[in-house]
């Protein structure tokens, strides 16, 4: 099996596509002489990008690592399996369990089905809720590298700005050794040093910064800074390392207002699954660029971001937002039980991994901690209330929200959040159809939801799917025309309620996407502006026009 890959979408094998339970994949290597002479003091690390979900990891039979999550990325210190073993292959044996149970992110069951005279013996099946074909494999790249054994573990870097001036807070953590020097510059796009400090933890003063604005925004987008950092270790009184790296910095603005027009995006290719991450946001990145259908994207469920609002990828099940959806129901046991202690352990620990990998990212803007969960239920707050805290802990400089689609009376984790999100599905899943309702049913959705909270608004979701050559006149369901002619009703309620407290739109989604087979879906969800091929529908250019007639207007 390929790696990285999902293993589901690889062979013409049904069997494999829907396979649930142990997979095995085994590599042997050899590692470079040079890793594994003692006296070097290196350190070897294997990272997994991401293996969905559950995952046990061996290195020459010895077990190294066990990770719980499908989308993040987990790395273990083999140095002591490995030294003293040059010219021998070691053996990477990695065991990957894809079940998902209702304590996983997101969850699910297993449901046996033991009436005989309709299905074979131990016939099971796997329910979900969520919208999406659960990928399964090991999706992201595995890597070999090594440290020094003082090595630079964690790097924090926050920023405040003015129009004048910017501040750069640094803290660099080193493993190893309490000896070491560390002395950071701060590099412009040209090169040029602008800032420099000393230490594991300060703060950098540019004058004058280049602020970071997105593209369409200003005729110099983008803006990068680089911070290095120049570091001597030392171990057992011996100098052992001297390593410079880099990471971007781009002074933060505020930019809700103007930035957040564009898509909520499922990372999922053609044919390559969930896998193949950075094709899939190339692609993205491309398409919303050369089309200028967006510049924000609000990541959905596989937690990896661009210039938008990141999502962990807790996706519980909801009960208002997609009834007619093909999931199968989850039960209230099973959503009770989603808001139990060991589920809130696991998202915690799931926050910390998402905020650690990507938390210097300039452009991550918000961070989301879950997609339409059951936040009608009680335990939801206490549940929302704590995850929420643990994320602002873990970085105070970024606003904390989950995505909702339950009644503003009945919510009971709005209270925690920053920026209230909120997905709806008028004309479609509610009054199928009836696009005449959408401009009251809007109106009164953000009305309510503002009224009760004095919040910032985000409409996170709202679409309409279109099977790609469909035409009807008048526009009707399934249509490329009902999908425009959706969005141009939502768009102006948009239009009056945006100088008000709407803060933001993302259409769903940015491209067709996979799903479970089910009745409503037609070979995976159509509320795609693009073709699972990346291809346009007319809805497209409906958004092109609108982003870039808003984009003049605000600059
Ligand atoms: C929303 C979900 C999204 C689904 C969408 C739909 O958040 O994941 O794909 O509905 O049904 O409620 O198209």
């Amino acid at each position: 099996m390929p790696v990285p890959a999902s293993f589901n979408d690889i062979t013409q094998d049904p069997n494999l596509e829907n396979y649930i339970g142990w997979v095995w994949y085994e590599k042997e290597v050899l590692l470079p002489r040079r890793w594994l002479q003692d006296d070097l003091n290196t350190r070897v690390v294997l990272r997994f990008g991401s293996a969905h979900y559950y995952s046990i990891v061996w290195v020459d039979g010895v077990q190294v690592a066990e990770h719980e999550g499908g989308h993040l990325p987990f790395e273990a210190d083999i140095s002591s399996v490995v030294q003293g073993s040059p010219g021998i292959p070691c053996r990477i044996t990695v065991a990957i369990n894809n079940t998902l149970t209702p304590h996983t992110l997101p969850p699910g069951s297993i449901q046996y089905m033991n009436d005989v005279s309709k299905y074979p013996k131990n016939y099971f099946v796997q329910n979900i809720k969520f919208d999406f074909f659960n990928y399964a494999g090991i999706h992201r790249p595995v890597v070999l590298y090594t440290t020094p054994s003082v090595y630079i573990d964690d790097i924090t870097v926050t920023t405040t700005s003015s129009e004048s001036v910017a501040m750069v807070q640094y803290q660099v953590s080193v493993v190893g050794s309490a000896l070491y020097s560390l002395s950071l510059s701060l590099r412009d796009q040209e090169g040029k040093v602008v800032a420099t400090g000393d230490g594991p933890a300060g703060e950098l003063k540019v004058l004058d910064p280049n602020l970071w604005w997105p593209y369409l925004m200003h005729e110099n987008p983008g803006y990068r800074y680089s911070l290095e950092k120049d570091w001597l270790g030392q171990y057992m009184g011996r100098d052992i390392a001297k390593a410079a790296s880099r990471v971007s910095e781009e002074p933060a603005a505020d930019l809700f207002h103007i930035l957040c027009h564009a898509v909520s995006f499922l990372p999922t290719l053609c044919k390559t699954g969930s896998a193949s991450i950075a094709q899939a946001w190339r692609t993205v990145v491309s398409s919303c660029r050369r089309r200028r259908t967006g510049r924000c994207w609000r990541t959905s469920t596989r937690s990896r971001l661009a210039s938008a609002p990141s999502a962990s990828p807790a996706r519980s099940s909801s009960s208002t937002g997609s009834p007619s959806t093909s999931m199968g129901s989850t039960s209230t046991r099973t959503r009770t039980e989603s808001f139990g202690n060991k589920s809130l352990q696991h998202h915690l620990v799931v926050m910390e991994e998402l905020v650690r990998r990507d938390k210097n990212r300039p452009s991550v803007v918000m961070w989301s901690v879950a997609n339409e969960p059951a936040s009608q239920l009680p335990p939801a707050a206490y549940y929302f209330k704590t995850v929420i805290a643990h994320t602002k802990a873990l970085d105070p400089s970024r606003p904390v929200t989950f995505v909702t689609d339950v009644n503003y009376a009945l919510d009971h984790g709005a209270p925690y959040v920053d920026v209230i999100c909120v997905n709806s599905y008028f004309s479609w899943y509610h009054d199928p159809g009836h696009l005449e309702v959408i401009p009251l049913q809007l109106t009164t959705q953000f009305e309510n939801w503002y009224k009760t909270y004095q919040k910032p608004i985000i409409q996170s979701e709202y679409g309409a799917d279109s099977v790609p050559g469909l035409h009807s006149d008048p526009p009707l369901m399934f249509s490329e025309e009902y999908q425009k002619a959706m969005l141009k009703e939502y768009h102006s309620v948009f239009d009056k309620k945006r100088k008000e407290y709407v803060i933001g739109e993302l259409i769903w989604n940015f491209a067709d996407f996979m799903t479970n087979q089910g009745t409503t879906r037609v070979l995976g969800n159509k509320k795609g502006i693009f073709t699972r091929q990346r291809q346009p529908k007319s809805a497209a250019f409906v958004l092109r026009e609108r982003y870039w007639k808003i984009a003049n207007e605000s600059s």
